[in-house]
């Protein structure tokens, strides 16, 4: 169906839009972005041809709004495990940000907090819904609180990414409240 085509699409885009450019001879500048019609011919000459119009399907119906397009550029709002900077000013945190994860994962995020793993930081989203469904996706999700306001006024530094999704380098235990 185009939906599942649609899906493809943006997997293929985060794919190389945050993690291995280079696998299809990508680059991206230092911001993340790529030139549109490079990246097109790109996926053209690796096996997955994908037409202008079906791109910009996948970017704007994106259920995350997971990519941005301005002009003939494109790059993912977040979620890079490749050293990109996305030149997101600080900003202020609402007083608490959650976090899903899953059970397995409790015993070190209690004894060292969140930390990034491959990625360049911590996601945390902004209401229990959202943190809920990031959770799921690896099994029975558990919903974190995180005191973003006291790690702000520790001088934690925040960063919103373009689709509403927070960023922080880490989160120490004692701003964790466990479910
Ligand atoms: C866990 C998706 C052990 C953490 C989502 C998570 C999100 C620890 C996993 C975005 C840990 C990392 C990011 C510690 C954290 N010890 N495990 N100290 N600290 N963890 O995928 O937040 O669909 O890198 O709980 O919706 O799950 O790709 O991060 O389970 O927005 O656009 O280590 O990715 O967005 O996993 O997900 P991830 P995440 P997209």
């Amino acid at each position: 169906t185009k939906e599942r085509r649609t899906v493809r699409v943006s997997k293929y885009l985060s794919r190389h839009l945050r993690h291995q450019p280079e696998r299809i001879g990508l680059t991206l500048d230092e911001a993340g972005w790529a030139d549109i019609d490079e990246l097109l011919d790109a996926a053209a000459a690796h096996g997955f041809p994908v037409s202008r119009a079906e791109l910009e399907h996948a970017v704007s119906t994106n259920d995350k709004k997971r990519f941005a397009v301005e002009g003939n550029r494109i790059r993912a709002n977040q979620g890079h495990t490749v050293d990109v900077d996305l030149g997101l000013p600080a900003a202020t945190p609402p007083p608490y940000l959650y976090h899903g994860t899953v059970a397995h994962f409790m015993d070190t995020i209690r004894a060292v907090g969140l930390r990034p793993m491959t990625r360049h930081d911590v996601h945390l989203s902004a209401d229990r819904e959202t943190a809920t469904r990031v959770g799921a996706r690896r099994g029975r999700p558990l919903v974190l609180s995180v005191h973003s306001a006291a790690m702000h006024e520790d001088g934690h530094e925040f960063r919103v990414s373009a689709n509403g999704v927070w960023l922080t380098a880490s989160v120490p235990p004692k701003y964790l409240r466990l479910p």
